[in-house]
């Protein structure tokens, strides 16, 4: 595991302890994050795939009752999807290897609803493995959603279906390397067809599922991997499928359950989701899952409802913007590929994202701190580095950089990222511009956590920009600071 400072930062302090006095970097802040939930904050952006029976029938929940036969993608092309993706500047995709429906994607030996009894490849295909083999070829991680729920499992509300269930999680987290992440959706229980039972079956979801247990088999099997519910306990969910964030967005939480009991997940009292809690004693960011179609299958009829770029940008901004992660659902379609509406939308998003950001605007500003803590200087703030940071001292809750941008800039969006593995210290922040005789306030924002996008309504220009911590819990540790212009 690697340490938490990086070499170079750490010779820089060593170097600074020599000549100034000791200069340590700051003591942790509340809850922190574990190195798999660093390494998820990195990606920003990943992919949904939902592939299913429903593909093919046009239902949203299948019922568990379909003929595997009709599962057939004749031109299924995982490198075709994939590649796509990888343009769009996604750095994951996550399959339903098993929606409600109970059809399981991989040849499974848990279960006879699924591909290997399907037309498909004549019953030799394997969906996950090729997305799987794919990912790893275009350098993005791979993650499974496993239903909890199956419509068409005989067992399904008895003890027996969840050892069923974590055999299947141990075929998923054994036979296809590194998993990303895991993820549990809420859905449960309801009618369904049962092997042929027909009825409706209700569980008891706090204990139902033995959760606990489950997640240490996933720890056990991919100890890398994050695991995903309404309640973590690595990934929360945002409370709402619009893949819209709160503002403020705090990575901190203590989730309860709808009734304000313990909760777990699918019971959780979804409005404290979007903002999570400041000095919550967890640290559990939100993941902001949406459609880029208005359901979560492929469905013919709306292929005219695709979300065009504008939206998905806007999307961007109050997800990714406010600290959480996007995880955007591009569903294949009948013939295994992505359609047309959706491809474009993806490449135009994809096209603005590298335009965007390719170049920070203030990398070459000269940077001035109203206060630093020994080495951990504001030039760090420009450095284009994850592991370096600017530190004020451990008595300072507010403080300034002011950059010296060298000439006129023009610029839109502003981007701030704390220094998170040392916890969410920062309650708000401002960001002035030097009108030539005074500063200007430009923006003002609350949690900033993993990144903080603010986007300017029109460009302003500068030559010398102020970023203000004008609220802190702890002595701030800033990662980041940067200008862009929207392409
Ligand atoms: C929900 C499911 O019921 C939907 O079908 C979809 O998979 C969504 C992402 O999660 O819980």
């Amino acid at each position: 595991m690697p340490h938490p400072i990086s070499r170079r930062a750490f010779l820089a302090t060593a170097a600074a302890s020599a000549v100034q006095g000791a200069t340590a970097p700051p003591a942790p802040y509340g809850a922190t994050p574990s190195q798999r939930q660093l390494r998820w904050h990195e990606l920003e952006t990943t992919a949904f795939l939902h592939f299913s029976v429903n593909t093919f029938t046009g239902k949203e929940w299948g019922y568990g009752d379909e003929d595997p036969n009709i599962f057939n993608p004749v031109a299924f092309d995982a490198d075709a999807i994939v590649s796509a993706l990888a343009d769009a500047g996604m750095r994951g995709a996550i399959l339903t290897a098993k929606h409600h429906d109970g059809f399981c994607l991989w040849p499974t030996k848990t279960t006879d609803h699924g591909i290997r009894n399907s037309l498909w490849r004549a019953g030799k295909g394997d969906v996950v493995r090729d997305l799987a083999d794919s990912c790893r070829r275009h350098n993005l991680g791979f993650g499974v959603y496993l239903s909890p729920w199956d419509r068409n499992n005989a067992s399904y509300g008895r003890p027996a279906y969840i050892d069923i269930y974590r055999r299947q999680l141990t075929e998923l987290l054994t036979d296809y390397g590194p998993i990303f992440e895991v993820w549990h959706d809420g859905a449960n229980g309801g009618d369904g067809f049962y092997g042929g039972a027909r009825e409706k079956r209700t569980i008891d979801k706090r204990t139902y599922y033995d959760w606990p247990k489950t997640w240490d088999l996933i720890r056990k099997l991919q100890p890398n991997a994050v695991i995903f519910s309404d309640v973590g306990p690595d990934i929360r969910w945002v409370g709402n499928e619009r893949g819209i964030a709160g503002d403020p967005c705090w990575a901190t939480y203590d989730p309860v359950g709808a009734d304000g009991g313990p909760a777990s997940p699918g019971d959780v009292r979804e409005k404290d989701s979007p903002a999570g809690q400041r000095h919550g004693s967890r640290w559990l960011p939100a993941e902001c899952d949406v459609s880029i179609r208005p359901g979560w299958f492929w469905h013919e009829s709306e292929n005219v409802e695709v979300k065009p770029v504008a939206q998905l940008t806007r999307l961007y901004y109050n997800s990714v913007g406010r600290g959480a992660n996007l995880l955007l659902n591009v569903p294949p379609n009948r013939d295994g590929l992505l359609s047309p509406e959706d491809m474009a939308s993806l490449k135009a998003f994809g096209q603005y994202r590298r335009a965007t950001f390719a170049r920070n605007l203030a990398a070459g500003a000269t940077a001035v701190a109203s206060n630093v803590r020994g080495a951990f200087g504001p030039q760090n703030l420009l450095d284009g580095r994850s592991d370096t940071y600017w530190a004020a001292e451990d008595a300072i809750r507010e403080a300034d950089v002011a950059f010296d941008l060298g000439r006129e800039t023009s610029f839109n969006v502003i981007r701030v990222c704390e220094a998170i593995r040392f916890g969410q210290r920062i309650d708000a922040i401002a960001v002035d511009r030097w009108s030539g005789s005074a500063w200007e306030q430009l923006a003002a924002a609350t949690s900033v956590g993993p990144r903080r996008l603010i986007r300017l309504a029109s460009p302003v220009t500068a030559s010398r920009v102020r970023l203000r911590v004008t609220q802190a819990s702890a002595s701030p540790a800033v990662g980041e600071f940067a200008l862009f212009v929207e392409a």
